[in-house]
């Protein structure tokens, strides 16, 4: 009997489901998960993504009984307990700094988002100060990840690690103009070292729908 694989609403755009995929790969399952490329956009929901997600986010993991597990946070978590045996989070009291840390950086990609929305916008139709405000947010998060001595240095490559090379790729991909490697040096140098993992690698972001 064959075992239907899980199947996970992706797309090669999203930060979200790249953090997903790089859970996937160092916990060694990516290949009995069947990615489903889709299109979403906030002003357009995705009926196929709906039937699952009832707000149609994506990642969503279908898993091999139909049960829809979401968001991104959740889906990280299912995988490297079922599969990694819980090694991406730590099982000292350090593991509510890793998640915490994981929170903000998900909050960074959301104003991330936020902003490339009111870029898209024509120009006359713009708010000016949700742009700034965004900036700020993503300097100030930034900023607490350069200062955070705790965050990289550890050999463990945790949760929050993937949270932030998923982010920081992200940055480079979409939002080049934050320029988020002239303020933050130490960032930059564990980015680039983190960036040759092969889950990083095998996970590149790729423009197509
Ligand atoms: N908190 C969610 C955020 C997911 C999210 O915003 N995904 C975007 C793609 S990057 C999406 O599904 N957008 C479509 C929509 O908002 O309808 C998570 O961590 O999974």
């Amino acid at each position: 009997m064959t075992t239907k694989p899980m199947t996970l609403f992706w797309s090669s755009r999203s930060p979200f489901v790249r953090k997903v995929m790089i859970v996937a790969h160092e916990v060694n399952v990516a290949d009995r998960i069947e990615a489903i490329r889709v299109a979403v956009h906030p002003a357009n929901p995705n009926a196929e993504v709906m039937a699952s997600h009832p707000l149609g986010k994506i990642p969503t993991l279908v898993l091999e009984d139909g049960t829809a597990v979401f968001d991104s946070q959740v889906i990280c978590q299912y995988l490297d307990e079922r599969f990694g045996n819980g090694r991406l989070i730590p099982s000292t009291a350090e593991k509510w700094a890793v998640r915490s840390r994981h929170a903000m950086i998900d909050a960074l990609l959301e104003t991330a988002l936020v902003w490339r929305l009111e870029a898209a916008r024509p120009e006359d139709h713009r708010q000016p100060n949700v742009m700034t405000a965004s900036r700020l947010r993503i300097q100030s998060g930034l900023k607490a990840l350069e200062a955070d001595r705790s965050f990289g240095v550890s050999a463990d490559f945790t949760l929050d690690q993937v949270a932030a090379v998923a982010a920081l790729a992200y940055l480079d991909f979409r939002l080049g103009e934050v320029a988020w490697r002239e303020h933050a040096p130490r960032l930059s140098e564990w980015f680039d070292s983190a960036s040759r993992r092969p889950s990083v690698v095998a996970t590149t972001y790729v423009d197509a729908s």
